[in-house]
């Protein structure tokens, strides 16, 4: 059987129980009344467009990367005075980070953002974002990443039919757990905690002694439920608006990695859109990237009191203890960054360092 018919019937199965769902769902007809309005304004809007880009993400429609891909489509169908039409998906709707980004090489979804990690599965240069403590601060992972190194990186996505438009931010990745406070490095033993799919997350996590898994976002709420992780990491924003608190007890301010976004588009329907057109969609990203990134640091200033009041134990990571586990962690990036372009891990290095200058 053909890849393309085997998602076709997933896709029809899922159509299915989607429909017997709303069906059964009688106290919430609005929601379904909602839904099929939006999907014949989609039609709609659809039929009078000479292209259609599908964006669909991980995260929920609250984040703050939700209102950036909105951002982008109010962009677009404004300056191409609606001939690109923009549907935007959220929470896996369209299947997780690996599966969309699949997708987007075989044409058959336009956008997504993800984050670093799961791309460095298709080009493994981009493992240097994930360095634990690499960046010291937002500003400078923007200067870098907005600059001529940054570009290089989304240069080397071509190869493998993905275009990179422009860098949004995920953020700063922080611990929680349902067992423990965690303040220290010694605190990580035995805890089983979900990673992204990248080996360096997972050796980082193992340096440290936790015993961490390599999992899809769209299967970690149930995972944390069901107990099969203690724990997870990821940005404040995220573990507020994905209700990450109702099964985890523990927060710690760890900070561990940076996780920048990166826009992606399909190459080949890049390819098949007119210049004047490209440039749209270029600048969109890159202007819908700094209203995302505003709002992201907004929220992720925000959300940690959030957690707080909604029952979490917060704990703060004092600065030697987060030097204990850059030293745990350091073998690991040593490692990883003699596997990279040489060249280009030490331009990375510089710019940082000339960022904070
Ligand atoms: C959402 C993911 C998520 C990431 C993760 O699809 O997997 O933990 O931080 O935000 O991209």
């Amino acid at each position: 059987m053909s890849k393309k018919f085997v998602m076709f019937f997933v896709s029809m199965v899922m159509m299915f129980l989607l429909a017997a769902c709303g069906g059964n769902n009688e106290e919430s007809p609005e929601v379904n009344n909602n839904d099929t309005e939006i999907k014949e304004e989609n039609a709609e809007a659809a039929a009078d467009a000479e292209f259609t880009i599908r964006a669909g993400i991980g995260l929920n429609n609250e984040h703050p990367q939700y209102k950036g891909l909105e951002k982008f489509k109010e962009i677009v169908e404004e300056e191409t005075d609606g001939a690109i039409h923009v549907e935007t998906y959220h929470s896996g709707q369209l299947g997780d980070d690996r599966t969309m980004m699949e997708a987007l090489q075989l044409g058959s979804q336009e956008v997504t953002v993800p984050s670093t990690a799961p791309i460095a599965n298709f080009v493994s240069d981009f493992s240097i974002f994930d360095f634990p403590f690499l960046f010291p601060n937002s500003e400078v992972a923007d200067e870098v990443l907005d600059g001529e190194v940054g570009q290089k990186f989304l240069d080397k996505l071509d190869d493998q039919n993905l275009k990179g438009l422009a860098y949004w931010e995920n953020g700063f990745r922080d611990l929680t757990n349902s067992e423990k406070e965690v303040a220290s490095v010694d605190d990580f033993e035995g805890l089983t905690i979900r990673t992204m799919e990248n080996d360096l997350h997972l050796d980082a996590f193992r340096a440290m002694g936790a015993n961490p898994t390599p999992m899809a976002f769209t299967e970690l709420f149930t995972a944390l439920q069901q107990g099969t992780v203690d724990g997870q990491e990821n940005p404040f924003a995220t573990i507020y608006l994905e209700g990450f608190y109702e099964v985890q007890d523990y927060v710690s301010d760890t900070h561990h990695i940076y996780s920048p976004f990166v826009f992606l588009m399909s190459k080949s329907f890049y390819d098949t859109l007119p210049e004047d057109y490209q440039e749209v969609v270029d600048n969109a990203a890159l202007e819908a990237g700094k209203y995302q990134r505003e709002l992201n640091r907004e929220a992720n200033d925000e959300y940690l009191d959030s957690l707080v009041e909604e029952g979490m134990t917060f704990t703060e990571i004092s600065d030697e203890a987060r030097e204990e586990m850059r030293l745990a962690i350091e073998p690991v990036v040593e490692e990883y960054a003699a596997e990279l372009d040489q060249d280009l891990v030490n331009e990375v290095y510089q710019a940082i360092e000339d960022a904070q200058k």
